[in-house]
C-alpha cells in the first residue's frame, strides 16, 4: 500500500479506512467488557434533615441533590433521582422531620416493596445508607425501626455516621451506642464527606473509601461495576476501568484489517478514529469532560509523537524479528499487532497524563494532555519500548498456537 501523499507520512490513503462496522465492533466490545454494567445501582439515602445525605451523595457519587424540586416524588417524603450519564438511581428521604417516624418508616417500606414488585432485580433497592450525624449525638427510635425494617426486608443497610470530625471520648461513646442499639446494621462507618475548617484547623475528609468498599461487598455482583463507575471517591477504582478500556481496545485492534506495512509507512493515521473512541471511553471511565474536537486534537496531535518517539521503525523492526518463528502469520496480523501496540502505548500514556491532572484537581485540556503525553513518552521511552515489544511477542506467539 502506498500513501497518496508521500510528503505527509500520516496521511490516510483514500482507499484505506477502517470500516465503521469494525470500529463499532471494537466500541461495543469495550463497552461490554470494560465499561459494561449488567445493572444500575440503586441506593436509598435515609436520615434526619441536615444530617448530611446530600453532602454524602455529592462526595461519593458526584451528584447534586441540593437543588430543591429536582428528582421526582415516588411517595410522600421520598424523591427519586436518575442520571443520564451514570447507571445510578438515588432515593432520597427528605428528612425525618418532614414526616413523623412511623410515616418515614412506612414510606421507606413502600419504596422498597414497590421496587421489589418488579421481577427484574435491576429495579430493586440494593442498599440503604442511613445517615446519623455524629454531632447530633441523637439516636432515635426511627433509626432503630429503619434498620429493623431493612433486616426484615433483607436489604443491606450501612449506618453512615456523618460529620465525624471529632475523635474524642464522647464520639467513641456515641459509636458504641449506635453499635449496641443497631445490631442488625451490616456496617457502621464514621465518615467526613467534605473537609471541615475550624478557624485555621483543617480536617480532611475520610471514610468514603471504606463506605465504598463496604457497599461493594454488600450489593449484588451485577451492580458492582455500576457503583465503581458512578462513584467519585476512589480514583484508583476508576483507573481499573480505564486500564481495561486500553487493554480491550489494544487486543481488539490486533484483529482489525490493517495492512502489514502500515508502520512505518503512511498509514498510522488510520488509528485516529480508533484512538478517539478509546479517549471517549477512558474519559467516561474517569469522569473527564473533553469535547469531541479535543479528543480529535489529542489523537492527531500525539500520534506523530507516539510513532516518532517509540513507535515507527523500532516496533516495526522488533515485530519483524519474530516473523521467522511465526511461519504462516498473515500480513494483516502483523499490521494489527503493530496497531494494537501503538494503541496500547497511546492509551497508557493518555491515562498517565490525565490522571496526574485529575489528581492535581485541574481539568485536562487537549493541549495540556498532548504536552503531558510527549513528556511521559520521552521520559519512559525505554520501559514503553520493552513493554511494547513484549506485547508484540506475546500476541504473535498466541496467534501461532
Ligand atoms: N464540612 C462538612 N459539612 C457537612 C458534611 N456533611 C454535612 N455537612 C453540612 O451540613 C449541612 C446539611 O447537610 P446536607 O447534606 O444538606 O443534609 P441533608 O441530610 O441532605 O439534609 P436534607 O436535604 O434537609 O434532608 C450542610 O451545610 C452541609 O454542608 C461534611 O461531611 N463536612
Ligand atoms: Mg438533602
Amino acid at each position: 500500500m502506498r500513501s497518496e501523499d508521500q510528503n505527509n507520512p500520516w496521511a490516510v490513503p483514500p482507499d484505506l479506512t477502517l470500516d465503521n462496522e469494525e470500529l463499532n465492533a471494537v466500541d461495543n466490545l469495550v463497552n461490554n467488557e470494560a465499561l459494561g454494567f449488567d445493572a444500575p445501582v440503586n441506593i436509598l439515602l435515609a436520615g434526619n434533615s441536615g444530617d448530611g445525605k446530600s453532602t454524602l451523595a455529592n462526595a461519593m457519587l458526584g451528584v447534586d441533590l441540593a437543588e430543591t424540586g429536582a428528582g421526582f416524588p415516588v411517595t410522600k417524603g421520598i424523591r427519586c433521582y436518575e442520571y443520564r450519564d451514570k447507571p445510578l438511581t438515588l432515593f432520597d428521604t427528605e428528612g425525618f422531620e418532614v414526616l413523623d417516624a412511623e410515616r418515614t418508616v412506612g414510606a421507606v417500606r413502600e419504596v422498597i416493596e414497590s421496587c421489589r414488585k418488579n421481577e427484574d432485580s435491576k429495579q430493586h433497592v440494593h442498599i440503604v445508607w442511613l445517615c446519623i450525624s455524629a454531632t447530633s449525638r441523637r439516636l432515635q427510635q426511627v433509626h432503630i425501626d429503619l434498620v429493623r425494617l431493612c433486616s426484615e426486608l433483607q436489604i443491606p443497610v450501612i449506618v453512615v455516621v456523618t460529620k465525624s470530625y471529632l475523635k474524642d471520648d464522647s464520639s467513641e461513646a456515641f459509636l458504641k451506642v449506635i453499635g449496641d442499639s443497631l445490631p442488625e446494621a451490616d456496617s457502621i462507618i464514621p465518615v467526613l464527606a467534605k473537609e471541615m475548617y475550624f478557624g485555621k484547623l483543617h480536617v480532611a475528609p475520610f471514610g468514603l473509601v471504606q463506605l465504598l468498599d463496604a457497599t461493594l461487598s454488600l450489593i449484588p455482583t451485577a451492580c458492582q461495576a455500576a457503583l465503581k463507575f458512578s462513584q467519585v471517591a476512589d480514583f484508583n477504582r476508576k483507573l481499573e476501568a480505564a486500564t481495561k478500556v486500553v487493554n480491550v481496545t489494544a487486543l481488539a485492534s490486533v484483529g482489525l484489517s490493517f495492512p502489514a506495512a502500515f508502520v512505518p509507512g503512511g498509514h498510522a493515521a488510520l488509528l485516529v478514529p480508533l484512538e478517539m473512541n478509546m479517549i471517549r471511553q477512558i474519559n467516561r471511565a474517569l469522569g473527564i469532560n473533553l469535547e469531541k474536537q479535543g479528543q480529535m486534537a489529542v489523537a492527531k496531535g500525539t500520534l506523530g509523537i507516539v510513532m516518532a518517539t517509540v513507535g515507527g521503525k523500532l516496533i516495526f523492526t522488533e515485530t519483524m524479528k519474530f516473523i521467522p518463528f511465526v511461519g504462516q502469520i498473515t500480513s494483516t496480523l502483523v499490521g494489527g499487532t503493530i496497531a494494537g501496540t501503538v494503541v496500547k502505548i497511546f492509551g497508557t500514556a493518555y491515562i498517565a497524563a490525565v490522571s496526574e491532572m485529575v489528581r492535581a484537581g485541574t481539568s485536562p485540556t487537549a493541549g495540556s494532555i498532548i504536552d503531558a503525553i510527549a513528556s511521559a513518552l520521552s521520559t519512559h521511552q525505554h520501559q514503553v519500548v520493552s513493554g511494547a515489544t513484549t506485547l508484540i511477542e506475546e500476541t504473535i506467539r498466541k496467534q501461532k498456537q
